[in-house]
């Protein structure tokens, strides 16, 4: 075990990317800004925040034309940066596909003008430049697919990220469906699809089980078998339930724990602004000075620093993004081991 986090340890630094149709809309819905809501409104959960119809947001993926995107150039922002893994929304909430995928046409190849597989590219701009590569991948809530789970703290401000009802939260009867229908027939195969199409992936992210049973994530822990080696991180379930799968590496969202945490890999993830998703109005960038001193402090504490970046509808890192990024990669320069 400990020789399959070794790579993990030693590099402590990644590169989160979170991209999709969300990023088309960039923080606004028919003219307005959407700042309320599930993470004081963040970009990639708009669809829900908004109460986006179902058939209104398919609208917007079947438009989402990217033609900037350039896989070779956010690897090698990564490799300037001194990142040494990438970690990609092969899937969010939203339910499209970044992949191109047999059991669901709602992707980025089958159901949009884009018609290229960003995993498949990023995945080959990462191995040319020995960047290791991770998927993330939202494999319980879905407010596309019939069936897909949608979190209810819009209704209930205690509503759990794990567990509970899986349809509480929905607002479309085009969502109605059965769960376990769902993760049969789209989540588990996506994920199989992911796990032997890419070649070897070194980190899978699971996000938000909300609807899902310990059978549920049993289910789901038994396909990484198909990429030995690989690193998870904790939410596939949560792990203080009790029989729950628990993965190798907590993650703390947007803050570094005071301590560390003792015993335990962990990775904080921040982003670089106050959303994940594109905002196109979210200015509020962080320092350089300030995201050297997160990456130190948290490496101090023993914990990896995973940092977001969020590329714009047509696949642009903004530039006050890209400046950042590349301030920190010079401190690296001279202050990091490579
Ligand atoms: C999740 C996602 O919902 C979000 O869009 C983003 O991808 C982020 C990295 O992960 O956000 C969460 C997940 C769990 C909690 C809060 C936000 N939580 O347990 O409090």
């Amino acid at each position: 075990e400990a020789r399959r986090l070794a790579w993990w340890r030693r590099v402590r630094f990644g590169m989160f990317i979170h991209w999709g149709p969300y990023s088309l809309l960039g923080g606004q819905w028919r003219g307005k800004r959407i700042d309320d809501g599930i993470g004081h409104g963040v970009g990639e959960w708009i669809m829900y925040n908004a109460q986006i119809p179902v058939a209104d947001y398919a609208r917007v993926a079947r438009g989402f034309n990217p033609v900037e995107f350039d896989a070779d150039d956010w690897a090698a922002l990564a490799e300037r940066t001194g990142q040494k893994y990438l970690i990609f929304t092969t899937k969010h909430h939203d339910g499209f596909a970044m992949f191109k995928s047999a059991v669901s046409d709602y992707n980025i190849v089958d159901g949009a003008p884009f018609g290229r597989d960003v995993v498949a590219e990023l995945a080959a701009a990462c191995a040319r430049r020995g960047i290791r590569f991770g998927l993330y991948y939202s494999q319980a809530q879905d407010w596309t697919h019939p069936g897909g789970a949608a979190f209810n703290g819009r209704n209930d401000p205690t509503a759990p990220w794990s567990g509970g009802t899986p349809g509480a939260g929905r607002w479309d009867p085009a969502q109605e469906g059965d769960f376990d229908a769902y993760l049969k027939n789209i989540a588990l195969p996506q994920v199989s699809e992911l796990l032997t199409r890419y070649g070897p992936i070194d980190i899978f992210w699971w996000d938000t089980p909300i609807g899902m049973t310990p059978e549920h994530a049993a289910a789901f822990r038994d396909l990484l078998r198909l990429q030995p080696g690989i690193i998870t991180n904790n939410r596939l379930l949560d792990p203080d339930r009790p029989n729950a799968f628990s993965g190798d590496t907590e993650t703390p969202e947007q803050f570094i724990p005071a301590t560390g945490l003792k015993g335990r890999d962990f990775e904080v993830c921040m982003t670089v602004n106050d959303t994940w998703g594109y905002k196109e109005h979210d200015h509020n960038w962080k320092s350089p000075r300030t995201l050297i001193r997160q990456l130190v402090d948290t490496v101090s504490k023993g914990g990896n620093f995973l940092l977001n970046i969020g590329p714009d509808g047509q696949g642009r890192i903004p530039t006050p993004c890209r400046e950042r990024l590349e301030a920190v990669g010079r401190w690296m320069d001279t202050n990091a081991e490579s």
